[in-house]
């Protein structure tokens, strides 16, 4: 039989056939993705064969179908070993907020730049509007100004009381949607508000460090009453990137793209060649302080090319 995984924990999978039937399965043998040492070798999005056993609710899975794409972030705990977060994506939400948590411009582009590396269209949603004040509502309208002109689309909405969210259904609308942020921006109760069908337990925000409590603990897939996907994970503290070589990361920044052939040097690694013209950019403010900023970060991670190829 075939199916899509819609969660693991890690040594069980839940697969979900057509007819929205769920089988508890195990995993026969040994499976890896050529090239990167993950930590799951299946992950929620897989389309997968299994062999039901006995009464039809425990089964088998026998084969993993190739991947359309995943995400994969590098744990910063276990430094050598990767996380596949989910695959066979149509589109990635990065849900943020400008407050209670905040979400930095460094952790929105490293999702981005780990987006673009795997050609999975992205996109920021900025979630708690209805608690932020003047001074961030000015905040998040120059983020989206940002984010908009690189060309990944922007939403402001609020699960708790439902602004924005009705134009969020008509694009989330048949596709297979990966939700990814801290935890406590409201990425499960924001699903939970675009389909009333769906309960997803919430939790609070902590007073003592305004943040999340770590509520949602593994990666869900859940099918959308209106038809669709989405894939509600975990909150992340840190995106660790995997498998970037240094020149590739500039590459992975729109608005640098379309400079690289003007600078001087064919290796320029734009912090301090002369004839540079993402600097000359920079200076002229058509490239974004911040962004840059955060493009020198990603530049300095030490463990960026953790490739361990067998
Ligand atoms: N004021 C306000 N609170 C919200 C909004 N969205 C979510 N919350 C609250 O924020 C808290 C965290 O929401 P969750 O949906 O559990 O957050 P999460 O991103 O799924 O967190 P993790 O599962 O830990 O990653 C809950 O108390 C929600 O009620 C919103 O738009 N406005
Ligand atoms: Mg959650
Ligand atoms: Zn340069």
């Amino acid at each position: 039989m075939k199916g899509i995984v819609v969660k693991s924990t890690g040594s069980w999978y839940i697969v979900m056939t057509d007819d929205k039937k769920l089988c508890n399965c195990r995993l026969k043998g040994q499976f890896r993705i050529h090239g990167i040492r993950t930590t799951n070798p299946v992950a929620v999005g897989d389309h997968v064969d299994f062999k039901p056993e006995g009464t039809g609710e425990n089964g088998i899975i026998t084969a993993i179908a190739p991947r359309a794409n995943y995400i994969v972030r590098r744990s910063i705990n276990l430094s050598k070993s990767a996380h596949i977060i989910a695959s066979n994506i149509d589109r990635l939400y990065i849900v943020a907020s400008i407050m209670l948590p905040r979400t930095s411009t460094g952790f929105i582009d490293r999702l981005l730049v780990t987006a673009e590396a795997y050609h999975i269209p992205a996109a920021v949603i900025f979630n708690k509007s209805d608690i932020y004040t003047a001074e961030a509502h000015l905040r998040c309208e120059s983020l989206m100004k940002l984010y908009a002109s690189l060309g990944y689309p922007t939403f402001l909405v609020s699960a708790l009381i439902g602004t924005g969210v009705e134009e969020l259904r008509s694009v989330l609308c048949n596709k297979v949607n990966l939700f990814a942020g801290h935890s406590g921006v409201g990425k499960s109760a924001l699903i939970n508000s675009i389909d009333s069908g769906l309960s997803i337990k919430t939790g609070e925000i902590s007073s003592y460090h305004n943040k999340g409590m770590h509520t949602t603990t593994f990666a869900e897939m859940h099918p959308l009453s209106f038809g669709g996907y989405m894939i509600d994970t975990p909150g992340i503290k840190e995106f660790g990137l995997v498998h970037f070589e240094s020149q590739e990361i500039a590459e992975r920044f729109p608005e640098f793209r379309a400079l690289l052939h003007n600078c001087r040097y064919n290796n320029c690694t734009h912090v301090h060649e002369p004839g540079c013209a993402v600097k000359t950019a920079l200076d002229k403010g058509s490239i974004n302080q911040e962004r840059y900023h955060n493009y020198l970060g990603l530049l300095n991670d030490e463990n960026l090319d953790m490739t361990d190829y067998e």
